[in-house]
């Protein structure tokens, strides 16, 4: 109410997530069927990011008169985001002290002539983070690829890469496999992995809840006990207001930082053993035989596990694995959700293709109630990845890319997220281009790539509110500010909408509602497709593609699989689902048609005596960079964001006390890397196991710090020293 008012309030809440309205710009969570929606289907946080977007405080051009760059560089992110909307186009120039107003006109041709006037293409990166529409984010690619480069890292190369990557190597598709009503009606067992949908998709609870009511089991691990799993209120009905609440969690596994892995590879031993002394009564060998390679060595290599390997490294009992193992018996259909406490780690790819290997043991793939879950962040990453924002898109994408415009898109792949950074660093590139997120804050080794933004001639970012990395500027810069989710979109042709695919690869319609932030505001679409117009002129009717957006849905129905009819079917309520072969038809798109059982031996990292491995996590009060507010509700933290969690005897161990303040040197094969003036707060963690906020923690990540095949940051298990503070650093 207080960044809204009252009126705008319940204007927009109530369209949030409804047929008619737009999706909400916070998770990538799914919505129930027309039929089972809410008046109220948003959560909390949903309405954090709403009414972030939605504030009525402006950052117009007298703000970047009055403030320098060098002194917005002073101020925190939650400052920065504080300060309300950018309303027009603003142009730093070579040598400048400040941003100053520049037109449209003169903003996209500057960066047109910057990137026509490259030696190569490939010193040009565009970026994308999650919010980005499907329509702006094909139009994105084309115009990377029209150009000439693959460099279009995105967030989910920090995100869920590591996913995609252990999926399509084992069952063919790298998106999870299951619907909402998987978990209302049918799972008996629901496992939830690294993730905490308390705070990081709240709706899910709602799902679960109905779960729970008929009769399912949840299984959480985690090393911390994160409130969602405990007594849980449903705000949305009268029984969660007055009566005692749910129980969510019947099992929590409060595994060691990064030992999911071995956690998987007991339980996958566990059942292997009970099939060897019982034949016949634990795995699906109908499945395994039918759909499945590899099994037979990967039974040798369980049968190999040394337990007491697997409980040091997991840091829990055999006992408590075979407790669940009974668990996994006793269902005949299981789900795995999990999220970041998984993908971010060294041996995450592995990790998640032990999921997989503990799904297809039981056929827990391909029917109702089962299947592995990914469970996505940004509210549209999922539909990016679908429309080609990707560095490394299959060759038949590029070929259908080519045949629908008639031109050559290259073929070599482009830079990551992790090699972008390296590239700006090394001088390779000269213009970055951002559509939406902060790259200079959500990216690891925070001063490495600062400077490495820095190296670049142009830095280029279209976005809703300031942040951090439109101050980690090139030589020169622009800030190209956009409509968001919740404001309406008129173009020539009249009101348009977009569409967006979420985490259960339903794809549906967002209507924005509100009266556009600011005249100047331009959509996503339309930035991108004058830009394309700027570089090559008509050539591929960027006109007409901004004009209707229903032209650019016939391209992408030509170019991206499963979109056929699009325009149709997304104008149905509650949209259509994207086909998913392994769910469809137990088809395994897969290089031999099978799903792959693979051997994983569980690792973990290295842990010098005296140091702790540090995971970095949300509070209640961000979206990722965005920071709402500086309390984390439900780990009982209030007024500020630099604390790091600690283990009771861990604290005594190190001599500290709860409310000392303390630095986290990171120890990195090139050196260390130091967060000062963290209060040090007591928490139940595992034993060796810190926890703090991201992003104030990515400049403890190394830049080399990735994980094996995904490329992804390693955020989630960073060996760490502490050591009191010397004071010097502000809390
Ligand atoms: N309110 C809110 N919602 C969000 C976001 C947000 O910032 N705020 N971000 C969005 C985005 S982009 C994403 S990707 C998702 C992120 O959603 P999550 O992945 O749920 O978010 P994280 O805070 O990164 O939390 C990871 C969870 O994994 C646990 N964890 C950490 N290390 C390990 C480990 O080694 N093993 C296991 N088993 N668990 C571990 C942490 O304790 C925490 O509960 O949320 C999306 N939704
Ligand atoms: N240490 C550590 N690092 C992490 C993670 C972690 O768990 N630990 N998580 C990683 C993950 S999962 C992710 S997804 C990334 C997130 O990385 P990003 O997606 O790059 O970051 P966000 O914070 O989501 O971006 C917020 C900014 O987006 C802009 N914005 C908001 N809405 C819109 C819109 O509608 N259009 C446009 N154009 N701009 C908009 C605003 O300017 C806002 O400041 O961070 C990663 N980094
Ligand atoms: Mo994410």
């Amino acid at each position: 109410m207080a960044e809204m008012g009252p009126k705008r309030s319940l204007q927009t809440l109530l369209k949030v997530n409804h047929v008619d309205g737009f999706d909400c710009p916070s998770c990538a969570w799914g919505d129930p069927d027309p039929d089972h929606r809410k008046i109220a289907e948003f959560c909390e946080n949903g309405a954090k990011a709403v009414a972030w977007e939605a504030t009525r405080k402006r950052v117009d051009a007298a703000f970047f008169a009055e403030h320098s760059v060098a002194d917005l560089r002073e101020r925190d992110g939650h400052w920065l985001e504080s300060q309300g909307r950018l309303t027009q186009p603003m142009h730093l120039a070579p040598g400048a002290t400040h941003y100053a107003p520049i037109s449209w006109e003169d903003a996209l041709a500057l960066t047109a002539d910057r990137l026509l006037g490259l030696a190569d293409p490939n010193r040009a990166v565009f970026y994308t983070s999650g919010r980005t529409s499907n329509e702006a984010a094909f139009l994105y690619q084309l115009l990377a690829r029209r150009l000439g480069t693959n460099n279009l890292p995105d967030c989910s190369n920090m995100c869920h890469e590591s996913s995609g990557e252990a999926l399509s190597a084992t069952i063919g598709v790298g998106k999870g496999l299951i619907t909402i009503s998987d978990i209302t009606d049918y799972a008996d067992l629901i496992i939830i992995v690294g993730q905490n949908p308390g705070t990081c998709h709240p709706r899910m609870l709602s799902a679960l809840e109905q779960a729970k009511r008929r009769g399912a089991r949840i299984i959480a691990a985690n090393p911390l006990p994160e409130a969602g799993f405990g007594r849980y209120h449903n705000p949305q009905t009268a029984r969660g207001l007055v009566g005692p609440g749910t129980q969510l969690a019947d099992r929590w596994l409060p595994v060691r930082i990064n030992g999911d892995l071995a956690l998987f590879a007991g339980l996958n031993r566990t059942l292997v053993d009970r099939e060897d002394s019982q034949p016949g009564s634990v795995l699906d060998h109908h499945f395994i035989d039918r759909y499945c390679d590899g099994f037979e060595a990967a039974a040798t290599s369980w049968r190999a596990l040394d337990w007491s390997q697997i409980e040091t490294m997991a840091g829990l009992p055999r006992r408590l694995i075979e407790d669940c193992a009974a668990d996994v018996l006793a269902a005949d259909s299981v789900i795995v959700c999990w999220a970041m406490g998984l993908t971010q780690h060294r041996n995450a790819v592995a990790t998640i293709r032990e999921i997989v290997n503990f799904l297809l043991l039981r056929g827990n793939i391909g029917r109702p109630g089962a299947g592995p879950a990914p469970i996505r962040g940004h509210s549209n990453v999922q539909g990016d990845r679908s429309m080609g924002i990707w560095e490394r898109m299959p060759q038949p994408f590029l070929d259908r890319l080519r045949d629908e415009f008639g031109f050559d898109p290259p073929r070599a792949h482009g830079l990551d997220t992790v090699g972008s950074i390296k590239a700006m660093r090394d001088g390779e590139v000269d213009v970055f281009m951002g559509l939406g997120g902060n790259f200079a804050a959500a990216t690891p080794d925070t001063q490495v790539t600062e400077t490495a933004l820095a190296n670049c001639a142009l830095t280029v970012h279209v976005a809703t509110k300031l942040n951090r990395s439109h101050l980690c500027h090139g030589t020169e810069a622009l800030l190209l500010p956009c409509l968001g989710r919740t404001e309406r979109d008129r173009q020539v042709s009249g009101e348009q909408f977009v569409t967006v695919e979420d985490t259960m690869a339903m794809v549906h319609s967002s209507h924005g509602r509100l009266l556009p932030g600011s005249p100047h505001l331009r959509s996503e679409v339309a930035i991108v497709a004058d830009l394309g117009h700027a570089l090559f002129g008509d050539d591929l009717g960027w006109r007409g593609m901004r004009d209707d957006y229903a032209v650019i849905r016939r391209h992408i129905e030509h170019v991206c699989p499963g979109f056929h009819a699009y325009e149709e079917r997304v104008r149905q309520p509650g949209g259509f689902m994207l086909p998913r072969a392994p769910r469809d038809s137990r088809t395994f798109p897969t290089s031999t048609g099978k799903a792959q059982f693979t051997v994983n031996p569980p690792t973990a990292p290295e842990v010098p005596p005296g140091h702790l491995l540090l995971t970095t996590v949300r509070s209640h009060d961000q979206f990722n960079t965005t920071v709402y507010g500086l309390d984390d509700r439900y780990r009982g933290i209030k007024g500020g964001r630099r604390v790091v969690f600690l283990n009771r005897k861990d604290l005594r161990d190190l001599h500290l006390h709860d409310g000392d303040l303390v630095d986290l040197i990171s120890v990195n094969p090139d050196g260390e890397r130091r967060a000062p003036g963290f209060r040090a707060v007591r928490y139940p963690t595992p034993r060796g196991c810190a926890a703090a906020y991201y992003p104030e923690t990515n400049v403890l990540v190394a830049l080399d710090s990735t994980a094996e095949t995904s490329n992804t940051p390693v955020t989630k298990s960073i060996v760490i020293r502490i050591e009191p503070s010397d004071g010097g650093a502000s809390v």
